[in-house]
């Protein structure tokens, strides 16, 4: 008995180190990765900083880290396999691919960012997803100015989420090319392209909305693809001036308007009326048989950003004739306000689209709509993701606050209030009618008992 107890653990003795060593090497790396903290790392072409180039601070960076590119000129050639975000001071850092081949920028990372740069972007800007697997990713480009792409500002490339927001894109060839991608395309603006949005083989559904396509030769191609089912949602965009504004592929619908009374796009060379005044013109925009805005909006979408509400980001769209500004939201005084601007003694209106989670934690349903401070008038549709909200007014310019109703005497005599009165009133009569036949018939019976 002694002899094997003592033979087997002298067997064990390597394995037992080794598992030894390997547990602490692994508690080692865990506990360096539990510390290690997500970093910002500094670039500037000409100052104290980390790194005098992007890439530079991309190769020292690890997944979580943002890259801070201060004011100055950067050269392209950046790819992107971590999952980083890198973020523009301002406008003024410029990454400069002017006569450059291939793309200034690829994103291959599946939740990376790219911000607030000024591209100038030569063959193409930036290219997302190269080709990377097919699982659900998260790569957003936002606020960026892209312009003079030869080929495109943005290529999307089998990109399985990618959102596209706030840019701007100036005299591309194809301002954003998507190829099998799933995109979200929303609040840019698309000026002197030769294309704004062109789809080229894509089986991806995707959205495009307040968006502003503006004098471009072609505002958006929806390109060949084999699966006619899918659809592109597309509403809430301003088209104005464009040669063409859209360019269906053969024989496929595609969804142009939202229905009513969210609507759909706002089209500068739209001329119907809108003679019920809701802000949605009464007859169609057509732009082939098989593509029809059914609800038009009669003014120009601004989209403006409306915080967090329940975790969610939201964004209020206003649709005016003239121009609006300055928009906030107060969540002490549980109103939203802004300015419309228009030349004096001109007909205004505005139509404001407000999603049910920043109404609800504003005013409920209870809202009232006041124009530099006075009560107005208004009109009110509601869905499931909406509270539309349509004013008019006569310009010069005005302050419009849509705020939760305060408590008054004129709430207690809500129309609803008015009505279970009156209700209570008949039925109180109706009571008192039958008790008085009943009373009157009492005598009639104790009359015939006499008799
Ligand atoms: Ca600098
Ligand atoms: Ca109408």
């Amino acid at each position: 008995m002694l002899r094997r107890r003592e033979r087997v653990p002298r067997k064990l003795i390597p394995l037992t180190l080794a598992l030894l060593l390997i547990g602490v090497i692994l508690a080692t790396y865990r506990i360096q990765q539990a510390t290690a903290q997500p970093k910002t790392w500094i670039v500037d072409d000409d100052g104290p900083a980390d790194f005098s180039g992007i890439q530079e601070a991309v190769n020292a960076s690890s997944d979580g880290d943002t890259i801070f590119v201060k004011p100055g000129s950067y050269s392209a050639g950046i790819y992107v396999a971590k999952n980083i975000s890198i973020v523009a001071e301002s406008q003024d850092v410029v990454i400069n691919a002017n006569n450059g081949i291939g793309s200034a920028i690829v994103l291959v990372a599946g939740n990376v960012s790219i911000s607030g740069f000024t591209i100038l972007a030569g063959d193409t800007g930036i290219m997302v997803g190269a080709g990377t697997k097919d699982e659900p990713v998260r790569r957003v480009v936002s606020r960026n100015r892209i312009m003079n792409a030869q080929d495109s500002g943005i290529f999307v490339y089998w990109s399985n989420g990618a959102l596209i927001t706030e840019n701007t894109f100036v005299n591309n060839y194809y301002a954003i090319r998507t190829r099998n991608s799933n995109c979200t395309i929303n609040r840019n603006l698309f000026e002197n392209n030769l294309y704004g949005i062109i789809r080229k083989e894509d089986n991806k559904a995707s959205a495009y909305s307040e968006n502003t396509f503006k004098n471009n030769a072609i505002g958006i191609d929806l390109g060949f693809f084999d699966d006619r089912s899918v659809q592109i949602k597309i509403y809430h965009n301003n088209f104005q001036n464009n040669t063409i504004n859209a360019q269906p592929y053969e024989r496929v619908r595609n969804a142009w308007d939202n229905g009513y009374p969210c609507g759909g796009n706002y089209w500068s060379d739209y001329n119907g009326s809108d003679a019920d005044d809701d802000g949605i013109g009464d007859s169609s925009y057509v732009i082939d048989e098989y593509n029809v805005d059914a609800y038009p909006l009669v003014a120009p979408v601004n989209a403006f950003d409306a915080g967090t509400w329940n975790g969610e980001t939201y964004n209020v769209d206003v649709a005016s004739n003239f121009t609006v500004s300055d928009f906030q939201i107060n969540e002490t005084q549980k109103a939203m306000s802004f300015n419309v601007t228009g030349f004096d003694g001109a007909s205004g209106f505005c139509r404001v689209i407000v999603p049910n989670a920043v109404s609800q934690g504003l005013w409920q349903t209870s809202f009232s709509v006041l124009v530099d401070d006075n009560p107005q008038a208004y009109k009110k549709w509601l869905d499931s993701a909406n509270t539309y909200i349509y004013v008019s007014y006569t310009h010069s310019e005005h302050r419009i606050t849509i705020r939760q109703e305060q408590p008054s005497t004129t709430s207690l005599l809500s129309p609803e209030v008015i009505a279970s009165i009156a209700l209570l009133v008949v039925l109180l009569i109706i009571a008192a009618t039958i008790v008085r036949k009943r009373l009157r018939r009492k005598p009639e019976t104790s009359k015939t008992m006499i008799h």
